[in-house]
């Protein structure tokens, strides 16, 4: 008798266990928000794996940077009693991180009449950026004109043609093969005279085959704005592709010997492309970040925002 109690005891107690997992994982659905490191965070944590090795393999794969990760994992090996769980732990991130990208929101700075410079290697999104900033300035009230730049690819300036229709914004353009030079220096002369026109923004072409050959083009390019303008353009946006991932920092470097680059866009976030590489880039150059391409519509263009990238990245 006293055995036959025990089992059903054992038994009782199995089924009140597996009914508080299942409560318990139920119930972590709902309260955890589902960014994009979620899932394996959560892996982590449950798995009872070594948390340290599994957190810093995953923000190393995230691009974060060595310097950054190794930071991070510091500061949670100091703080370690008060982790416990997931949402601990990505609060702690979050923290932490929000501290590193102290500053690097970055808004335009436009006046009454103002030059955007567009620029960046071939297919990153500049185009498509073009236009998107153009529907967001239109919106804000500024009266925009494009200037297309990129003269090298035949499709080029058909493709910012299409977007400009789209908007019905002005554009500035002459034939494929033109000197991108000459299409520019004749624009900003236009628009500095046309009450009409608040924002010049211009595109610029990224097909080179070598990094030698895209430095001496583009400073041609600023040398033609200075002319022209009197001044470097208002803007200088360096526009980046998320999903280059290291490439990226490469191309900071690059262009930042030839432009005083005065903020980022980082493009194609809107895929598997976590974007931690701009906590690195922010970390070596101090370069402002100012929107995020979200889209290939329209209206795929966020303002970047520390606490809204850290709750996508987490
Ligand atoms: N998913 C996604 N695709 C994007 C985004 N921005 C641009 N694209 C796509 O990326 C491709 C290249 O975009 P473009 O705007 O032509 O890039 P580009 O830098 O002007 O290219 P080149 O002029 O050839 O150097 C196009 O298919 C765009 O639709 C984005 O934020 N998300
Ligand atoms: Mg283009």
């Amino acid at each position: 008798m006293i055995y036959y109690n025990l089992v059903l005891l054992i038994l009782f107690f199995t089924l009140f266990l597996i009914l508080i997992r299942r409560l318990s994982k139920k119930k972590y659905k709902v309260t955890t928000k589902e960014g994009i490191l979620a899932e394996k965070l959560q892996g982590i944590i449950k798995g009872g794996k070594n948390i340290f090795e599994e957190i810093e393999k995953l923000l190393i794969e995230a691009d974060i940077g060595p310097s950054t990760v190794y930071d991070i994992l510091e500061a949670i090996r100091e703080d370690n009693k008060r982790i416990k769980n997931y949402k601990e732990l990505t609060g702690f991130l979050k923290a932490h991180l929000t501290k590193v990208l102290d500053g690097s929101e970055g808004k335009l700075n436009l006046s009454d009449k103002s030059i955007i410079l567009i620029y960046g290697v071939n297919g990153v999104g500049k185009t498509t950026t073009v236009a998107k900033l153009a529907r967001y300035l239109t919106v804000k009230g500024k009266k925009v004109a494009l200037v297309a730049g990129d003269t090298y690819r035949a499709a080029g300036g058909e493709q910012l043609d299409v977007w400009a229709n789209r908007l019905n914004v002005k554009i500035y353009k002459q034939g494929h093969g033109a000197d991108p030079g000459a299409v520019i220096f004749d624009a900003i002369t236009s628009f500095k005279n046309k009450k009409e026109y608040t924002t010049l923004i211009i595109d610029t072409g990224g097909r080179l085959h070598t990094n030698e050959n895209l430095v001496n083009q583009f400073s041609k390019i600023i040398r033609v704005i200075r002319k022209a303008w009197g001044k470097i353009p208002d803007e200088r946006l360096l526009v980046l592709d998320g999903t280059m991932g290291q490439n990226t920092v490469n191309q900071v470097n690059i262009f930042s010997k030839v432009i005083d680059i005065n903020g980022i866009i980082m493009t194609k976030l809107d895929g598997t492309a976590k974007g931690g590489i701009l906590i690195r880039i922010f970390k070596k150059y101090n370069i402002k970040i100012k929107f995020l391409g979200m889209g290939e519509k329209i209206g795929d263009l966020e303002e970047f925002r520390i606490s809204n990238y850290l709750e996508r990245l987490f």
